[in-house]
């Protein structure tokens, strides 16, 4: 098979569309004692029993630390314009206060790296790797962490500048707060109503206070955010207390987040339904937090059905439906659904880019030493496609990158999933590249 996009399709255009794969610190790059980094909220997770399973760590991970160049190579061969990656705040200031000139030195190596390879770096800031010291004070629950983020934020981009072409302040503050502070599926494991909401705040407000900075020390750069979005389906989508449900979903998990950055506002109906929980934002805050941004990031997997009065993980689908390792339903319309939707929602919504897309799947290695992992390669081809008809429908979608360029630590799941286009072998870090690394590797050839 091949990734088929129609002949007229921009996303063919290098001029109009951005073409790149994504990783994060924790999730590849190990040696997470070398250099002076200290311990992130992560570390201390996974070193908690029954948090991660198999007790698996990113001690190690993919080595990254070490092999960054071949990956980089990796990266130039597959002929994509643009590597999203993120760096770990543990490197960088890993006391209070103190900035490590060797954690800045492997940033700017990799940076340099790509720039010599003709890649555009895509920069992350915070993907989840809290200093453990941070947490140990409050973390995303102190309001203090977010000057903290925009100090660190300050320093990063004075080093790296416009070499960077494209900064995210966040990564997901969804899993970051909701995963995190809520239900404590993800580090650092806390679970309150009140402190998923508080800490969705900080990390809005650290967002928007690091901005101005970011500017000035990278005026040629693009600054955004990343935002991950399962948009809600009603069961039945005749019974107006399912679609009701997948109403207030999408309140809650998609315009909780999207609106306070565009309209400097939470929706109204959350005060409603968390009277007590709900942060009372200080005052200004919320100019802080609508800051304009020059892009939106969205990361985007799946949907989400719901049924009224069942719990949020109600999990019915389509008899016909297919499902990835993860048991994520397979469900390109929702993006192009959901691309549409935010489009038609928000009128001063930026231009979009396709941050994180991809499958986990069940890979392995066969007699040949190949991997085919063909439903990956369906998924990304209905994927591509659904942006593409996203785009005809009028939404301003500059970019997609593909997660993930490697196999990598998966969070609360471990080595277990498989996202990689390239499957890596962790016992002896060999690199594969799968049959969706080369029909990707086809598709950059096909772009004029
Ligand atoms: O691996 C993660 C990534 O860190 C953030 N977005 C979702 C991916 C798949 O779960």
């Amino acid at each position: 098979m091949k990734y088929q996009l129609p002949q007229d399709s921009k996303m063919l255009s290098k001029k109009e569309f951005t073409f790149g794969v994504a990783t994060a610190a924790f999730q590849i790059e190990g040696a997470n004692t070398k250099d002076g980094r200290c311990e992130s909220i992560w570390d201390r997770f996974c070193a908690t029993p029954g948090k991660v399973l198999n007790g698996d760590d990113g001690t190690q991970a993919c080595d990254h630390y070490h092999r960054w160049q071949e990956d980089l190579d990796l990266i130039a061969a597959l002929g994509v314009d643009a590597y999203r990656f993120s760096i770990a705040w543990p490197r960088i200031e890993p006391t209070s206060g103190s900035w490590n000139k060797k954690g800045f030195d492997f940033y700017e190596r990799l940076v340099d790296g790509m720039l010599d390879r003709g890649i555009k770096p895509y920069c992350t800031l915070y993907h989840w790797d809290l200093p453990q010291y941070l947490e140990d004070n409050g973390g995303w629950l102190n309001r203090d962490t977010a000057h903290r983020f925009a100090e660190y934020a300050d320093r990063v981009t004075q080093v790296l500048g416009d070499r960077v072409a494209s900064y995210a302040t966040f990564n997901e503050p969804w899993c970051a707060a909701y995963l995190g502070y809520r239900t404590g599926m993800h580090a650092p494991g806390h679970q309150t109503v009140a402190g998923g909401f508080k800490a969705i705040h900080h990390i809005l407000l650290a967002s928007g206070l690091a901005l101005p900075a970011m500017r000035e020390n990278a005026p040629g750069a693009s600054h955004g955010i990343v935002l991950n979005f399962s948009p809600g389906y009603a069961y039945d989508a005749n019974d107006a207390e399912d679609v009701n449900a997948a109403k207030e979903h999408d309140e809650e998990h998609t315009h909780g987040y999207i609106k306070p950055i565009l309209e400097g506002q939470y929706p109204e109906g959350l005060y409603q339904r968390y009277e007590s929980e709900m942060i009372q934002p200080e005052e200004g805050d919320m100019e802080i937090i609508s800051r304009p941004i020059d892009y939106l990031g969205i990361n985007f997997y799946n949907r989400t059905i719901l049924k009224a009065n069942k719990p949020d993980d109600f999990n019915v689908f389509p008899e016909d439906a297919e499902f990835t390792d993860f048991d994520w339903e397979i469900y390109p319309d929702s993006l192009r659904y959901l691309l549409n939707d935010l489009n038609n929602t928000y009128p001063n919504l930026p231009p979009i880019i396709i941050t994180e897309n991809g499958a986990a799947c069940a890979d392995s290695i066969d007699e040949s030493g190949k991997c085919h992992d063909d439903q990956r390669c369906r998924y990304y081809n209905s994927h591509l496609n659904a942006v593409d008809g996203a785009i005809k429908d009028g939404v301003n979608v500059r970019g997609y990158f593909g997660w993930s360029l490697l196999d990598n630590f998966e969070w609360a799941a471990g080595y277990s999933k498989r996202f990689g286009m390239t499957y890596v072998d962790y016992e002896t870090q060999e690199r594969t590249p799968k049959s969706s690394y080369y029909l990707y590797q086809e598709l950059m050839k096909e772009r004029d």
